[in-house]
């Protein structure tokens, strides 16, 4: 027989899958374990208060006093790592998000205390205006209407260096201004913190259908008009790759897509080209809520899609998965079976 032997015996695949340890060697860069999740969290100004937000099911805002008995049971099934985002109701909001950078924002005040019930927790704070601005926009808008990206980028690194003080281990800034990642390194580096904060950015955040939940939760939707000046159009692959350069090129630490589940092809083409920064990818309140529907309509089972779900954001090239699962998944895990 000619060298190489039946070349049909090379197209033979079920020699490949006919177990389940066979089946795993596959996709052994799928598994999804504690550190490749991240856990969001909405922090209310009601210290007291658990409010469930009826636009996600089973996800609540939390008062800082409720937090610690919400996050122990996480943390001891491996949890590590959270991304705080604050909700204000009792705290007047203005044209610039005064308050988002004043002890009145709940997640400054949260930062000190989860480092310290949580040593090894991993805090991440977003950095954004919208839940703080009384128009409801990401920046700063001049008389019309407009952003004005110098002072909205200047206020946003004053509110990163104001969670960075407070302690958190990243910043995360979700607004998609022009230029915000050099501006908040920079801060970063004018007050001897660059070094030990890391720049987690929001790089190629599209302008999705699929953010209303969260917007409803965190009354953070535009007063007016919409965010389509600011976050990228969801058929531009040109716009994701533009601004990937430029966070790059501005120091950012860490770069995301966001949404996920209808942008892997944009989490494959960044992860290729930037191979040496960790890829964070978002699963958005929208795909959380399509997926918890279809699982409640008992058109698909939970576990079983959700775990379809993580494996192919893996496989796209995501190494840590932003997901309002993630007590679910903390359960699976730590229940030992694998996903
Ligand atoms: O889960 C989600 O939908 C995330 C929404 C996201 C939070 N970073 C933003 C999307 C939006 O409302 O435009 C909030 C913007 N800072």
């Amino acid at each position: 027989m000619a060298s190489g032997g039946n070349p049909a015996n090379k197209h033979i695949l079920h020699s490949s899958i006919f177990n389940k340890t066979l089946r795993g060697w596959q996709g052994l860069n799928c598994e999804i374990t504690q550190k490749n999740l991240m856990y969001p969290i909405f922090i209310v100004d009601d210290e007291n208060a658990v409010q469930p937000i009826q636009s996600m099911p089973g996800i609540s805002r939390f008062g800082i006093n409720r937090l610690k008995d919400h996050l122990s049971p996480l943390v001891e099934k491996g949890l590590q790592s959270v991304l705080l985002f604050g909700v204000i109701n009792n705290v007047p909001k203005d044209e610039t998000g005064s308050n988002a950078s004043t002890e009145k924002n709940p997640v400054l005040k949260a930062v000190p205390k989860l480092k310290t019930w949580f040593p090894s927790l991993t805090v991440a704070c977003d950095v954004c205006l919208c839940a703080y601005t009384s128009h409801g926009h990401c920046g700063i808008l001049d008389k019309d209407g407009y952003i004005k990206n110098d002072d909205s980028i200047k206020r946003l690194a004053e509110v990163a260096l104001a969670y960075a003080k407070a302690g958190a281990d990243i910043v995360a800034p979700s607004d998609m201004m022009d230029g915000r990642i050099g501006a908040i390194k920079q801060s970063l580096r004018d007050n001897g913190l660059v070094n030990r904060v890391s720049v987690l950015s929001y790089t190629a955040k599209f302008a999705s259908n699929l953010y209303g939940p969260f917007r409803d939760a965190s009354k953070s939707a535009p007063a007016f008009g919409d965010r389509k000046c600011y976050q990228l159009p969801s058929e531009s692959t040109g716009l994701a790759l533009r601004a990937a350069a430029r966070d790059v090129e501005e120091g950012a630490d860490m770069l995301m897509v966001k949404p996920v589940l209808i942008y892997m092809d944009i989490v494959k083409e960044l992860k290729n080209k930037y191979p040496e920064y960790p890829m964070f990818v978002y699963q958005v309140s929208g795909e959380f809520a399509m997926i918890h529907h279809a699982a409640k309509a008992e058109a698909v089972d939970l576990r079983l899609v959700l775990t379809e779900v993580l494996s192919s954001l893996r496989r796209s090239g995501a190494d840590v998965i932003i997901t309002y699962f993630t007590p679910q998944i903390l359960d699976w895990i730590h229940g030992g079976s694998k996903l």
